[in-house]
């Protein structure tokens, strides 16, 4: 037995992995192993000799199986060490470097404006940049032949050879959004429509693509007086500082009467600076929105009445961040992209001033 024991002991402590341990376990106390032999053959002897060897047999049992078991703790141990010295990491180490996008200076007053005007009780509405001319002119009351269509020197989309529904549009202005939301939400209304617009139009103050916001609200007595407010809080918290606006006689056709609006300015060293001085700046087209136009939305303009305003984005944001040259707002140049965008944290919010 002590042979036995031996034997199995060694081999144990050799065993190099678990398959090995296995095989052995079989060999010593599987059911036929060979101490289980060694048990059956307690049956043929006699008493005596059986209380001797009976605990003995057991004992030598437990003790292998025990080895047994250490072994298998030891190599899963040995295992382990083996896989982290392979997974080692230096968590110190710096991180890689990756290079940030910014935030177009177009998003950036997208953003003011939108938080200034949400202050102010407004909604945001957004709508297709491909229109009908329904949509984009006759509902503005611009018909056919009326100069504004050609004026606007607007895109219009190629039809297929026989195909003779009048050619859709590229959106010459954020109109048609207001349009279909007073169609859709009716009176009263108060909402800014901000978005791409397009004319074929290139040099150095337009490109093909620009953002306009355009701002709608319609209730039952809104007044030129509720404009001039609403204008001078909007330029006033989007400049930090109080500015004059002026208002001139204009015209437009979707809205009657019409008025162009001008913000105080003063020009130093080739720098315009506003919310000083004595000189004005044209930034604005505005006006209590005509009766057609309100009809074509679905209101009734014998029980509603409103104003309507467009600006342009790129402006205010040249004007604001002065940024000198339009057209290299869309080249991608990432050299002006990264010296005149906005960090993606640098949200604007009315608490915060805005800006940076
Ligand atoms: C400009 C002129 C303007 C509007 C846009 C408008 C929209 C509806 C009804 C009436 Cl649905 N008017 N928009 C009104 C006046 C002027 O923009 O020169 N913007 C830079």
């Amino acid at each position: 037995m002590d042979d036995l024991r031996d034997k199995y002991i060694a081999l144990i402590a050799e065993a190099g992995n678990e398959a090995t341990l296995e095989e052995l376990r079989v060999q010593a106390v599987g059911k036929k192993g060979e101490i289980s032999l060694k048990m059956r053959e307690l049956g043929k002897m006699t008493p005596e000799e059986r209380q001797v060897m009976g605990p003995k047999l057991n004992t030598l049992k437990d003790e292998i199986n025990s080895a047994l078991a250490m072994k298998k703790e030891a190599l899963a141990d040995a295992a382990l060490d083996e896989r982290l010295k392979g997974e080692w990491l230096d968590v110190t180490l710096p991180g890689r470097a990756r290079r940030e996008g910014t935030i177009h200076p177009v998003s950036q007053v997208m953003e003011e404006v939108t938080a200034i005007f949400a202050d102010l009780g407004f909604s945001v509405a957004e709508g297709p940049q491909i229109e009908t001319d329904w949509y984009n002119f006759d509902a503005l009351n611009i018909p056919g032949h009326h100069p504004a269509r050609a004026e606007m020197d607007t895109f219009y989309t190629h039809r297929a050879e026989g195909d003779n529904r009048p050619p859709h549009v590229l959106r010459t202005h954020t109109s048609p959004v207001q349009i279909r939301s007073m169609e859709k939400h009716g009176a009263p209304i108060r909402i800014i429509c901000p978005g791409r617009v397009y004319r074929a139009d290139y040099d150095q103050t337009h490109t093909p693509m620009f953002h306009q916001v355009e701002g709608l609200a319609i209730g039952k007595d809104i007044s030129m007086a509720n404009l001039k407010w609403v204008l001078e809080e909007f330029f006033s918290a989007f400049f930090g500082t109080h500015v004059d606006t002026r208002f001139r006689a204009s015209h437009f056709p979707f809205t009657e009467p019409s008025a162009e609006v001008d913000i105080q300015c003063e020009w130093v060293d080739g720098q315009v600076k506003v919310g000083e001085g004595n000189d004005w700046l044209e930034v604005l087209g505005s006006g209590m929105v005509h009766p057609k136009v309100l009809e074509a939305g679905g209101i009734d303009p014998n029980e509603y009445q409103g104003f309507a305003f467009g600006i342009g984005i790129d402006r205010l944001a040249m004007l604001k961040y002065g940024i000198p040259d339009l057209r290299a707002f869309f080249d991608s140049d990432l050299r002006w992209l990264r010296h005149y965008g906005f960090a993606s944290l640098d949200q604007p919010t009315l608490h915060g001033g805005l800006s940076r």
